[in-house]
């Protein structure tokens, strides 16, 4: 039997799944969750290591032990489980679809089946509408009609991956090509190249002498499960972790061409082409063709765009949407680059749910060339992350004191917080403590569903307290799918120009928060943008680029962007 890791680790999750609607303790689950992870992200054949080393080589895979390396003999050998057949005698398979509607668990997935008989998600739906949902124990009208906006989440789901899931994986294909022999260069295209906030696939992009050479070593590399399509210009795969990529190999004359097709986006490919034909050239992914049917060849985009009279545009902005315009007249904004980003202005330490203490993470900040560092852990209200109380506040003041006396002149430490924005509007400090502190962000993190005109005004009323410095992760959106709050944007961005409040891009790659197209038009509104990484251990820090990206996307400019000043700069600003 061929499977692949992705197969087989869908088969774990279910078994998972199963269990957990079960009832079964969380250790077990747990196990076989571990499990399928662990496969997944493998990064070569499971196939392979079992046929080699049979069960004893199964062991060696993190995750793995006796009991789930019996099961993947099995299923290798017989491409069936008999445990899961078991379980499914006492849990019924389907019952597992359920609970990919968001917000619903394994124990309300046993209720229903159990008081209602339900099994498939149309049922649940056709239940919902019946209002038979509200009176079950537990439930209500409210929960009934979260479970039916859910299902229809369900149905608006992109299938997209987001960016930082991706992009880490598609670096490795990348670099590994890099290193075959013949290959003059290779790079990403695609959205992956444009830092779109979730990617369908990957787009490899290679100029090399001998294609073929390239095209063999790309479907026959060990992470590849099934090839999808080989050509000679054109091949796909499917890796064993699930994603896929497509590979365009190319001469390196051609690169140029190549390279900028293959990044888009689609529709600014189709605007080159109309500037091209406009002159009698043809451009394809080939060449810029001329009407006497010989090419003019591009090594590099630099000369694509020349042809056109055009400087050379950066890949996150390729959407068609006022770059081109902007290039032929010379208008191009000077996007912000990591290199300009000083300081962390969202930060939390193990005085809230943060890993590093007020030391390490002044030291890790001061490590990676931050000149100002915002320690603003969370506020009591939120539950669960171990808020700060005005006492523990000021306990917290007499450590930063010392860390700042340590650290000198090298890291302007700010004392801050993440305030929570209250269900009721209200902020979690009163404003004598707000205004104690040296910067203040406010962020919602509850009752992020509430209807449109509340969940706006209560974003509003943050926005105009007077020492609310920056709104952490405006619409609190998780990607890929989980949508942000409802806000009427207009109404929000209108009262961040006006107050001169700072809207955060939330650097965390499952945030991106506001998004490209939020930002551009927030700074278009000359509202100061704050990009922060929202530090809960030093790895987080790594996650900057992602919120540059997402800045550059956005037209962002240094300048729109309150962590490009210098020390005195932002205390004047946070003075004012
Ligand atoms: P994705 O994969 O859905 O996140 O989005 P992209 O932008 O990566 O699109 P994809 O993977 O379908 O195609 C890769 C690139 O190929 C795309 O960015 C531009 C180019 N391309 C695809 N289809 C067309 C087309 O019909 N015309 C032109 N001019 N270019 C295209
Ligand atoms: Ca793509
Ligand atoms: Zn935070």
């Amino acid at each position: 039997m061929s499977m692949t890791n992705k197969e087989l680790a869908d088969i774990f999750t279910l078994v998972a799944q199963l269990l957990e609607i079960k009832g079964e303790v969380i250790y077990k689950t747990l196990a076989y969750r571990r499990a399928a992870e662990s496969i997944t992200g493998l990064g070569r054949d499971i196939n392979d290591i079992w046929k080699q080393g049979g069960q004893k080589a199964l062991l060696e895979i993190p995750g793995v032990g006796k009991a789930i390396a019996e099961k993947i003999d099995e299923l290798l050998t017989t491409g069936n489980l008999e445990y899961l057949e078991k379980v499914k005698k006492e849990v019924p398979g389907e019952l597992a679809t359920l609970l990919s509607i968001p917000d619903l668990g394994p124990k309300k997935v046993r209720m229903l089946h159990k008081e209602l008989g339900i099994l498939t998600i149309e049922q649940l739906k056709a239940a919902a509408e019946a209002g038979k949902l509200r009176d079950l124990a537990g439930m209500g009208v409210k929960s009934e009609a979260k479970i039916l906006s859910g299902i229809e989440a369900l149905g608006r789901r992109s299938g997209r991956l987001p960016l930082g899931d991706v992009l880490p994986f598609a670096l490795e294909q990348r670099d590994w090509i890099r290193k075959l022999p013949g290959v003059k260069a290779a790079e990403l295209g695609g959205s992956l190249r444009r830092m779109r906030s979730t990617v369908g696939d990957i787009d490899l992009l290679v100029g090399a002498k001998d294609p073929a050479k390239v095209i063999a070593a790309y479907i026959s590399a060990p992470n590849v499960a099934r090839v999808m399509n080989q050509g000679t210009v054109k091949s796909s795969v499917e890796y064993h972790n699930g994603m896929r990529s497509q590979l365009w190999v190319h001469q390196p004359e051609r690169y140029g061409t190549a390279l900028q097709y293959a990044t888009g986006s689609k529709d600014h490919n189709v605007k080159l082409r109309e500037m091209a034909l406009d002159i009698d050239l043809s451009l394809s992914d080939q060449s810029f063709e001329r009407k006497d049917g010989s090419e003019l060849l591009c090594a590099t985009e630099e000369e694509v765009y020349k042809v056109l009279g055009m400087p050379y545009i950066p890949p996150e902005i390729r959407e068609n949407s006022g770059e081109i315009q902007a290039a032929l007249a010379g208008k191009l904004p000077k996007l912000i680059e990591e290199k300009h980003i000083k300081a962390e202005l969202h930060a939390h330490t193990t005085w809230s749910d943060g890993e590093l203490s007020v030391l390490e993470l002044a030291q890790e900040a001061k490590k990676r060339g931050y000149k100002i560092l915002a320690i603003t852990d969370h506020s009591p209200s939120i539950g669960l992350v171990n808020g700060l109380t005005f006492e523990r506040l000021k306990e917290q003041r007499k450590e930063i004191d010392k860390v700042r006396k340590k650290m000198g002149e090298d890291l302007l430490i700010l004392q801050g917080a993440e305030v929570e924005i209250k269900a009721d509007a209200t902020l979690d400090y009163p404003d004598e403590v707000l205004e104690w502190l040296d910067i203040v962000v406010a962020s919602l993190h509850v009752s992020v569903r509430q209807p449109r005109a509340q969940v706006t005004e209560r974003l509003v009323a943050a926005i105009r307290n007077p020492h609310v410095d920056i709104i952490g992760h405006p619409t609190n959106r998780q990607l890929p799918d989980r949508e942000g709050a409802d806000l009427d944007m207009d109404v929000v961005l209108k009262a961040a120009a006006e107050t001169g409040t700072a809207l955060e891009i939330n650097a965390n790659p499952r945030r991106l928060d506001l998004d490209d197209v939020q930002a551009r038009r927030a700074i278009e509104m000359g509202i100061k943008l704050s990009i922060n990484c929202d530090t809960h251990t030093a790895d987080y820090l790594d996650w900057l680029h992602f919120g540059v990206a997402t800045a550059r996307r956005g037209w962002v400019t240094p300048a729109d962007v309150i962590n490009t000043w210098t020390p005195k700069q932002l205390q004047a600003w946070l003075k004012s």
